[in-house]
């Protein structure tokens, strides 16, 4: 119940933190560009990952992150989308976290991802990805929607997650299953 008390306390607190505090953060942990978990070599430390189990990702779909800390230990989360968009909560007790987020507009260099982690001893660690998002109905990432993206649907329809004949690309809503919907996204954008 106290610690309960003290982890909302520590919530209000970061939803209290003025957005410029996130706009450049400045971080205490290991910060890891390539989204892979970090193993400090403090083993006392924590490890923090990030993974997006779709590669390609589009305009108005939702983007999925699948983030994990090792130890987990009770915490307060915030991510940082990099749209000017954070999110925080706390994170869950077994140390898995799934999160979806939608861009709103196209970013080819990627968007920079932070992940951070606020423990109750006031320690904070963070994990950084960057992450691509391209044009609503661009399947191969070429910047323009046009037939070449309706033929790369057209290749990929009704195979789901998994299937040797998956493609992310194809896959433009994220739902692991290639269909009509996805056909219809580029139809609509081209
Ligand atoms: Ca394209
Ligand atoms: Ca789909």
């Amino acid at each position: 119940m106290k610690i309960n008390a003290l982890l909302i306390a520590v919530l209000v607190l970061v939803l209290a933190m003025p957005f410029s505090a996130y706009a450049k953060p400045a971080y205490s942990g290991d910060v890891d560009t390539e989204g892979t978990p970090s193993y400090p070599e403090d083993p006392s430390m924590p490890s923090l990952g990030m993974y997006l189990p779709h590669n390609a990702n589009n305009v108005g779909s939702p983007v999925v992150f699948m983030m994990n800390t090792i130890p987990a230990k009770k915490a307060v989360y915030s991510i940082y989308f990099g749209d000017g968009t954070v999110r925080y909560g706390i994170m869950p007790y077994n140390g898995h976290l799934k999160v979806e987020h939608i861009y709103n507009s196209a970013n080819y260099k990627g968007y920079f991802v932070y992940f951070k982690i606020h423990y109750l001893d006031g320690t904070e660690f963070a994990t950084m990805r960057n992450v691509p998002v391209w044009l609503a109905g661009d399947a191969n990432g070429d910047g323009v929607v046009d037939k070449k993206d309706a033929k790369i649907v057209k290749e990929h329809i009704g195979s789901v997650y998994g299937n040797e004949n998956y493609d992310d690309g194809a896959d433009l809503n994220n739902d692991r299953i290639v269909d009509k919907e996805d056909l219809r996204i580029v139809k609509a954008n081209r």
